[in-house]
């Protein structure tokens, strides 16, 4: 399913090589120089049309790219309760529109054929009709206390990070995201080493200049997924089913933690400390981005959150204490004074 974002990507590319009259991504260069060496006005209007539709098909495969599905045009329900109440409410926003659409144009459409000047149609003197006035004050009013009311309660449950299980830190830098565990079940969680989330190695070295590494041979061996600059060095991991709860902050300039899937949203601000939860019920890996355009590497803090089933996180978070502890004792271990040899004093 994650993959699928990226077939609108290829497609794109295909499209736009099939155009181009190119093979390989690499030698889109070529392609262009084909495209202005040539002298036929319908020949450049045709790859005019055609760079201009594979631009318009990157876009679309762009946004999708957050929410992946082949030909998908709404949102993601997501996997926490909130992005599924936020889903519903968006639905029920959405048919209110298309049921409104259909009667007013519809009453637009039947006034404009079946009254017209040319069938002799006469206009009506009437100016007033208290009832219709009413009418069409009251039903928008009621329309809009019907999306207001749901709306205020869940926005007032988006932001209620009260009763969470767990307690995860996120630090924004330029670029890279930092996790720090803070507390799990009611207890500190001092062992656990920072977690420090860069962009996976691969993609940063194909989005070097002059790499000649493609973007598309960027691939996750075991899933097969593309995730050019969608995938981290170091996911966060958090337990499936526990009210997880994000105190998010930046240390430079401002940034934006943005999990789609999770409905958690929120600005990483230095000096300020902004709260979002998310409560997963289905482990899996989450892809989120960066959503507020930081700097010339903002693409490269893409957001990955690993959510494991209980038990599993709980070994990993034991192996996590043990091999710091182990890294400790090695530390503390090398640092010792050595006693000094008495053969060779
Ligand atoms: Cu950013």
């Amino acid at each position: 399913m994650r993959s699928s974002g990226q077939v609108g990507v290829v497609e794109a590319r295909v499209f736009l090589n099939a155009e181009l009259g190119v093979s390989d991504y690499s030698d889109l260069s070529k392609g262009a120089n084909t495209m202005s060496s040539s002298s036929s006005s319908s020949y450049c209007k045709r790859r005019i049309v055609g760079a201009g539709a594979a631009f318009g098909a990157l876009l679309v495969s762009m946004a999708a790219a957050a929410d992946p599905r082949p030909w998908q045009l709404n949102l993601d329900k997501g996997v926490t309760p909130i992005s599924q109440q936020i889903w519903d409410l968006h639905m029920a926003a959405l048919w209110v529109c298309v049921v409104l659409g259909i009667l007013v144009f519809g009453a637009m459409f039947i006034a404009i054929f079946r009254f017209r000047r040319s069938k002799g149609a006469v206009a009506a003197t009437w100016s007033h009709n208290t009832l219709l006035e009413v009418a069409w004050t009251v039903v928008p009013v009621l329309i809009l206390i019907g999306l207001a009311a749901p709306a205020t309660i869940l926005t007032r449950e988006m932001y209620n990070a009260t009763g969470s299980q767990m307690t995860v830190k996120v630090t924004a830098y330029q670029w890279l995201w930092r996790y720090d565990y803070v507390s799990y079940d009611g207890k500190p969680i001092t062992r656990v080493p920072t977690i420090y989330s860069r962009l996976a190695w691969d993609s940063n070295a194909a989005r070097q200049l002059d790499s000649g590494i493609s973007p598309y041979s960027v691939v996750d061996k075991e899933t097969g997924f593309h995730d050019y600059l969608l995938d981290v060095t170091h996911p966060l991991v958090i337990p499936a089913g526990v009210k997880v709860r994000f105190l998010i902050t930046a240390d430079d300039v401002i940034h934006g933690w943005w999990v789609p899937d999770f409905a958690a949203k929120r600005d990483a601000i230095p000096g300020i400390m902004n709260d979002a939860w998310a409560k997963v019920d289905k482990p899996g890996i989450y892809r989120g981005q960066c959503y507020v355009l930081c700097g010339q590497d903002h693409s490269a803090m893409p957001i990955v959150v690993k959510v494991l089933p209980k038990d599993q996180f709980n070994a990993w978070l034991a192996e996590q204490e043990n091999a710091a502890t182990l890294d400790k004792a090695a530390r503390t271990a090398q640092a010792a004074p050595q006693k000094p040899d008495p053969a060779k004093g």
